[in-house]
């Protein structure tokens, strides 16, 4: 039996958990906390402590790496630069609905960046009080990166889609990995460790709240595209329940970009439950990572602001650890090692810091159906299908909801596409920032791909694209994604195992070493290599 095999039996036990009640965080929401008693926070990491391992970030590659650290007994302080969502705000709720965003939606706008921008001729964006909302719409130059902030990173504000590749496709997502070990060990840890679940196809048959789907469905069949199920982490069974009236509604109410109230089994449910179980996982949140450089004794000096709910500064802390996790996401990860090899903190990082971007291929259109064809006033916030032409065309499209709460008669989709651009971080010293040089036009592969399938499903169903949706008279939502990846790519910044090249002790464990493109959505992906990769560096370097 494989290493990798024996470690799954104890690996495969994250069991579905409640709540973390009051997690490690640390200041109180300000305004959200009004309402309700927060119970008493453990104190964050202080200025001048030394931990054995400092996790940065606590999305999927984050918690994956303090989960497994801490079951192989070893303490880990994870740092967040996101509050912890554990407090309800005015309207008893912990999280804002998608269709009335508020103060707790963006990081620190001052005006609202909906992903889709207009409907019908209106534009949609608000002013809004400047917060440590829970989704950065990151501007570059050429693209909007959506990021989800707080204690469990993009799972607060994700889809839930949870996606294994096809594995004839693996090849071409991470050619340097051992696909047999990934299929028959790694991916099917992550999906337990996640509590991916399935929807009941005669539920979905028959409720309301997927109509949309079903006419995505029928679209797609009936120009010979195959539709396929998608698997989740929004459970399933409580989603009935709503469906059913008998339990407070969240997926059938709007939820998904700004937080789910119920339903979702995010990190916090999941690997961060079970990770705060063991007792030996501390969360910092509002905790910003600035800096790292080595320190005697082979240890690593961290740099760490303290924010207040504003964006402020409230306290700079400097603390050592023997080892530090780079799990801040694509774009946070990235940023921080250019910087660091740019100033000369970590001198030695090699010459593939910052490349191998890529935007996952995500472009986003909606198509205007008939008047016979609506898409339904009730929408399941959590997708559930796609349609499949990535062999024949390059496209992944998943069947979206428009969750407006009234008849739209708009099938909408989110498109992953093969696109072979690839941008690059670099250090602005003058602006004292890192930049992103990728371009709009790089779309194109995308628009193109996107259009072998809803070219032929208008043409067939004799409709059109709508125009209203990303501004006047735009088609393509072609200005973002939801999926950055690579930064640090495997094998290149780093060793196979994502230990980075130049500084012992120093790992990139998160969706930066993927190089660009996943296939599908990613984060099934991020999760597995992240467990492929903890269970290699447990064994060999502690
Ligand atoms: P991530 O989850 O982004 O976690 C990084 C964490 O690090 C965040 O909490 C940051 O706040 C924190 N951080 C960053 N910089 C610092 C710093 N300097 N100091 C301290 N903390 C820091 O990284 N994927 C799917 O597979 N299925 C979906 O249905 C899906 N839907 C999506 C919908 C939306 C609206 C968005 C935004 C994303 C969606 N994704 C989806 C993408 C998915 O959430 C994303 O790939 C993963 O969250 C990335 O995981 P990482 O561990 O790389």
């Amino acid at each position: 039996m494989s290493e990798a095999t024996k470690r799954s039996s104890r690996s495969t036990d994250v069991t579905r958990r409640g709540f973390i009640a009051g997690t490690s965080s640390i200041l109180a929401l300000g305004a959200l906390s009004r309402t309700a008693a927060a119970a008493p926070a453990p104190a964050p990491i202080a200025d001048g402590a030394h931990v054995p391992v400092l996790v940065i970030g606590t999305g999927y590659g984050g918690s994956v790496a303090a989960l497994r650290l801490a079951q192989a007994g070893v303490d880990v302080h994870m740092v967040e630069m996101g509050m912890s969502w554990d407090t309800p705000g005015s309207d008893g709720k912990i999280f804002a609905n998608t269709r009335t965003p508020d103060v707790r939606s963006y990081w620190l706008r001052t005006r609202t960046k909906q992903p889709l921008s207009n409907f019908l001729g209106f534009p949609l964006d608000k002013d809004v009080p400047r917060h440590t909302g829970i989704l950065d719409a990151e501007d570059f130059s050429g693209i909007t990166v959506y990021q989800g902030r707080g204690i469990g990173g993009g799972s607060l504000v994700n889809g839930g889609m949870a996606v294994t590749p096809l594995r004839q496709r693996f090849g071409g997502i991470l050619p340097s990995v051992d696909a047999n070990e990934m299929y028959d060990v790694y991916y099917p840890r992550a999906n337990a460790g996640l509590g991916v679940n399935h929807i009941d196809p005669a539920w979905f048959d028959t409720t309301d709240c997927y109509q949309y789907a079903r006419v995505g469905r029928k679209h797609a069949q009936r120009s010979g595209f195959p539709f396929v199920f998608v698997p989740n982490v929004y459970d399933f069974g409580y989603m009935k329940q709503e469906a059913a009236g008998s339990v407070p509604t969240s997926a059938l109410n709007a939820e998904v970009l700004y937080g789910n109230n119920h339903g979702k089994k995010s990190l916090l449910k999941t690997y961060l439950a079970q990770a705060k179980a063991t007792g030996r996982v501390a969360i910092s949140a509002l905790h910003r990572v600035t800096n790292v450089t080595p320190a005697s004794g082979n240890r690593y000096t961290v740099t760490i602001e303290q924010l207040n709910t504003t964006g402020g500064t409230v306290a700079t802390k400097a603390v050592t650890a023997d080892r530090v996790f780079f799990a801040a996401g694509s774009v946070g990860t990235s940023k921080l090692l250019v910087k660091l090899r740019a100033t000369g903190a970590l001198p030695n990082l090699n010459g593939e810091i910052g490349k191998g971007w890529g935007d996952n291929g995500n472009v986003m259109c909606g198509r205007a159906n008939h008047l016979w064809d609506p898409t339904g006033t009730i929408q399941s916030s959590m997708p559930t299908g796609g349609i499949d032409n990535w062999d024949a065309g390059g496209a992944f499209a998943e069947v979206a909801p428009l969750p407006t709460g009234i008849e739209t008669y708009a099938s909408f989709y989110l498109s992953i596409t093969r696109n072979p651009n690839r941008a690059q971080f670099t250090w602005n010293a003058a602006a004292n920032r890192v930049d992103l040089n990728w371009q709009t036009a790089w779309k194109q592969p995308s628009i193109d791909a996107a259009k072998t399938i809803f070219d032929k499903i208008n043409s067939k169903e004799g409709t059109i694209y709508r125009t209203d949706l990303f501004g006047v008279y735009k088609i393509w939502g072609d200005h973002l994604t939801y999926h950055p990846l690579g930064g640090a790519v495997l094998n290149r910044a780093t060793d196979n195992h994502g230990r980075l090249h130049g500084h012992p002790g120093l790992y990139v464990i998160d969706g930066a070493l993927i190089p660009g493109n996943t296939t599908v959505n990613p984060f099934v992906t991020i999760t597995a290599l992240a467990e492929r990769n903890i269970d290699k560096i447990i064994d060999t370097d502690f």
